[in-house]
């Protein structure tokens, strides 16, 4: 891109955000969080540094074909090694609160048994310079990057794994409570179970989509039902071991990809509508999670293929949280009122629909309200964080070294706008968490799609700020959308 001097000049705007806008803009609750979200194997590199066992993305990256251009998470974008100069960037761009996941075989290279003292000291030495940057650290437990070793042993597929999961997190709250207070215990329930243990195929504007995560298996349905019930027993088991653990007021909860159901008008009738299809459609995952029952229509669609639980699994499963996380992208449908059965119906998508760079990404700001409006009238949890948003822009930096993320910016406005809505109606959210704060790997996507508010170059690992980067800044100053 080039630019002339005039141009130059007026767009200074990326670099002059301190300022200030000067016009009085709706504001977010004054303990609202301003985030940013990474995750592990994304961004960290450095895959066998200071005894780390193997977890099923180093196994599945390295499998020719599964990932695009064959990308692998072995540099990333050397997180590991340049932790102080991110956490620098980050403080320079305002940031608050800081979402990052754990490595599960960072701390158990076994998934299990011996504790590595070197891994927790990494986790150890970041959340020390984060509190010294004055950033608030929020840790995922889990975002997908399970210890290989437990892959072996039936992975998900065992309820040894929910266990070990709980293990671990006690070890973690024992560990870091001292200086962490929020943790969220397992990322996307849905997808990482879903994708990674039957893999999803979309159609999306009309173009069919396949998307898989690592291990890459193809599951029998009632295997991958009892793989999903895995994931929530675990959830709950971590809960457990976070309280009895955890220093005194440490907090907890998941961090669920909430499929939403967006109603066409806001009218009772449709709003119903769409809180009958959220539940349904959450009903493996977040429902029971804080109903602690499957709900009937589940039970009944699953029939034979239904997972085996007790009611013991139930209680631990349905064990009480602080807060609800919800990584909100896309709406899973929009739907109507509807005399049918199941008491909603599906209204499909036009292809004309707006969307954003990835294929599966369409634009649709008012999730953000929906998703948080529907969280609290279906669940009522006490606080809401929205753990990810944001999107994937066809960035590039200029002959002067800089990045116009116009459209990133315009989608992060809209999307904070029909946040901010909900938070003006009373709705409890009490942060939000942009993805990404770095461009990185974006799973089987590889590194071809940028969701940072910061570019990296992936060549020479040089970091830039982009104009949304800017963006943010001003708007967490602010508290406000800007
Ligand atoms: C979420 C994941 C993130 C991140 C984001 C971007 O599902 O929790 O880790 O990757 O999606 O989407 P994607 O990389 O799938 O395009």
């Amino acid at each position: 891109m080039t630019i002339n001097q005039d141009q130059k000049e007026k767009n200074k705007v990326a670099d002059v955000d301190s300022q200030g806008s000067t016009y009085a803009q709706p504001k977010f609750p004054d303990d609202f969080q301003w985030g940013v979200a990474t995750a592990a194997y994304q961004i960290e590199g450095s895959p066998n540094a200071d005894g780390k066992g193997k977890s099923i993305w180093d196994t599945y990256s390295h499998i020719p074909g599964n990932m695009k251009n064959n990308d692998t998470g072995d540099v990333a974008i050397d997180h590991y090694r340049r932790y102080k100069e991110d956490i620098q960037l980050m403080k320079n761009m305002g940031v608050k609160a800081y979402r990052f996941s754990i490595s599960w075989p960072r701390i158990f290279p076994d998934g299990d048994g011996m504790p590595n003292p070197q891994g927790l000291d990494f986790y150890s030495r970041l959340v020390d310079e984060l509190l010294k940057a004055d950033i608030k650290p929020f840790a995922t437990l889990y975002h997908w990057d399970l210890p290989q070793a437990l892959q072996d042993k039936g992975g998900w597929q065992s309820r040894d794994t929910s266990q070990a999961f709980g293990e671990y997190a006690g070890y973690i709250a024992k560990n870091l409570s001292d200086r962490v207070n929020n943790f969220f215990t397992i990322n996307e329930f849905q997808n990482f179970v879903d994708m990674g243990h039957h893999g999803i195929d979309m159609v999306v504007q009309g173009k069919p989509v396949r998307i898989e995560l690592a291990p890459g298996l193809k599951l029998k349905p009632k295997e991958l039902n009892q793989v999903a019930h895995n994931a929530v027993l675990a959830h709950g088991m971590a809960v457990q071991a976070i309280r009895s653990n955890g220093k005194k007021g440490t907090k907890v909860g998941p961090a669920e990809v909430m499929f939403c159901g967006v109603p066409v008008i806001d009218t009772p009738e449709h709003v119903k509508a769409a809180e009958t299809a959220t539940r349904h459609l959450n009903a493996r995952f977040l429902n029971v999670m804080q109903t602690g029952k499957y709900c009937e229509s589940y039970l009944k669609e699953a029939g034979k293929d239904a997972p085996e639980f007790t009611d013991e699994d139930l209680n631990i499963i349905s064990s009480p949280v602080d807060f609800i996380g919800i990584n909100v992208y896309i709406p899973k449908m929009y739907v109507m009122a509807s005399e049918e059965e199941l008491g909603y119906l599906e209204v499909p998508m036009n292809v004309s629909h707006p969307k954003m760079l990835s294929p599966w990404h369409t634009f649709s700001p008012e999730v953000l309200y929906w998703a948080a409006r529907l969280t609290h009238s279906i669940w009522n949890p006490k606080e809401i964080y929205i753990t990810e948003n944001g999107c994937a822009t066809s960035d590039v930096v200029d002959s002067d070294g800089k990045v116009f993320d116009a459209d990133r910016v315009m989608y992060l406005r809209n999307a904070m706008g029909q946040l901010q809505r909900a938070t003006a109606e009373g709705v409890p959210v009490k942060g939000n968490f942009v993805w990404s704060a770095f461009d990185n790997l974006e799973w089987t996507g590889g590194y071809g799609t940028r969701f940072g508010l910061i570019h990296v170059d992936f060549e020479t690992q040089k970091r830039t700020p982009k104009m949304s980067a800017a963006w943010f800044k001003e708007a967490a100053r602010c508290n406000a959308v800007v």
